[in-house]
């Protein structure tokens, strides 16, 4: 079993059942919700968009290797309606974004998949609501 921490972060639609739905999402198919962050309102980082964040962050128990929960995540965002990626650091507004933080202690470097998240020490949206759950 490995410890796992997702940062999910909405800012279109009716985000505060954006995230809920996420979090089923995720339960149903990664893993045991072991904590769950409140919900933080944020300011958009990085990109200038009139539609504030609703931001939070789990951990997670799961059996899927880092690639199959990359996946898992990603096909979440997708059933969920998400239709444009980031690219190149241009950002774009969204029904659900999960990212992956920490993935027990490992440092994963491939062309797919960074872990840790190689920007979340530099992100209060991501740092502040992984604060509250952090073991
Ligand atoms: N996600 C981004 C870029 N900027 N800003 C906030 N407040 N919350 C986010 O989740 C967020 C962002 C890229 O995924
Ligand atoms: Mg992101
Ligand atoms: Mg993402």
């Amino acid at each position: 079993m490995h410890t796992v921490y997702l940062s999910l972060g909405t800012n279109l639609g009716d985000k505060e059942q954006n995230l809920l739905s996420a979090i089923t999402e995720i339960e149903r198919r990664i893993g045991s919700i072991r904590a769950q962050s409140a919900f933080h309102a944020t300011e958009p980082w990085g990109f200038e968009s009139e539609n504030t964040f609703l931001n939070a962050a789990l951990r997670v128990e799961t059996e899927l290797a880092p690639l199959a929960l990359l996946k898992e995540t990603q096909q979440i965002e997708r059933d969920m309606g998400r239709t444009q990626k980031s690219v190149k650091g241009k950002y774009h507004d969204r029904i659900i974004d999960i990212d992956i933080l920490l993935y027990d202690d490992q440092h994963i470097n491939t062309p797919q998949l960074t872990i840790p998240h190689p920007l979340m020490y530099e992100r209060d949206f991501v740092l502040i609501p992984l604060k509250e759950i952090l073991v």
